[in-house]
């Protein structure tokens, strides 16, 4: 009987030819990269098995769930608030980041009960998935917003194995490209995107959102303006071993 091993980690190699041909891809279409968001948590792979996406290649087309955030801002909005605002700061501020997929790779279906992102396609085109309805997890404190129906799924909008079930809410579907306005994805909504398998570039998106609340080691206590939003992740990933991938990198030497 042969048994087939899959690759549970990368490269240091791998890791930084992937880090740095995106963040020379990022410098060259004008996203201002700083050294300091370079780091082992710039490439994220979404649990221990999407790291099977490099034994192919991240150019083989195959859907796993791997990609690459540039963040250059992230300020929350605290001061000068009226009284009574306060407790409401984390549902505001100013975040941009830009986001790096290969062919057929996805972000996967996740949601924010705070953070509301807007999508504009740089290079590229974007697949994206989206649960019509706002989640209700018992947690909002504000409206969630609307976004518009989508379509639904188009034939072929492969989704990587294993984790089916984590995209089978999100049925409003839309294809955003270079040109196309902002797309407003309000929270509370699941969502998840992808670059086309076939595309001959990578999809590069920058997303301008709320305050990003999330637990990795590049939120240093510098950027938290309130101590007590150390705490938060305001990241809810359907899949729960999606959540792996933003807390580090596994290397394999
Ligand atoms: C995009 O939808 C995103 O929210 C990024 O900003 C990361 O937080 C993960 O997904
Ligand atoms: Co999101």
């Amino acid at each position: 009987m042969t048994s087939v091993t899959q690759q549970r980690g990368v490269t240091r190699k791998e890791y930084w030819s992937w880090v740095r041909d995106a963040s020379a891809l990022a410098t060259a279409l004008g996203y201002p990269v700083q050294a300091e968001m370079i780091n082992e948590g710039t490439g994220i792979v979404f649990g221990e098995d999407q790291y099977a996406a490099f034994e192919a290649g991240l150019w083989s087309g195959d859907p796993f769930e791997v990609m690459i955030i540039l963040e250059s801002l992230n300020e929350g909005a605290v001061s000068g608030l009226p009284s009574g605002a306060e407790s409401f700061a984390e549902y505001g501020g100013l975040c941009d980041k830009l986001m790096i997929l290969h062919p057929g790779k996805w972000c996967p279906p996740h949601y924010h009960p705070r953070k509301t992102e807007s999508y504009e396609v740089v290079l590229g085109e974007m697949d994206v998935i989206y649960g019509p309805q706002p989640v209700d997890d018992g947690s909002q404190r504000l409206a969630a917003g609307h976004v518009p129906a989508g379509t639904a799924w188009p034939a072929g909008l492969e989704v990587p194995a294993g984790r089916e079930e984590s995209y089978e809410k999100l049925t409003s579907y839309v294809r955003l490209k270079k040109g196309d306005p902002k797309f407003v994805m309000h929270r509370r909504h699941l969502h998840a995107f992808r670059c086309p398998p076939d595309s001959s570039v990578p999809l590069v998106v920058r997303e301008i959102s709320t305050y990003s609340h999330e637990p990795t080691e590049a939120q240093s206590d510098i950027h938290r303006p309130l101590a007590h939003w150390s705490g938060i992740n305001d990241n809810a990933f359907v899949h729960p071993a999606a959540d792996d991938g933003r807390l580090a990198t596994r290397f394999l030497d």
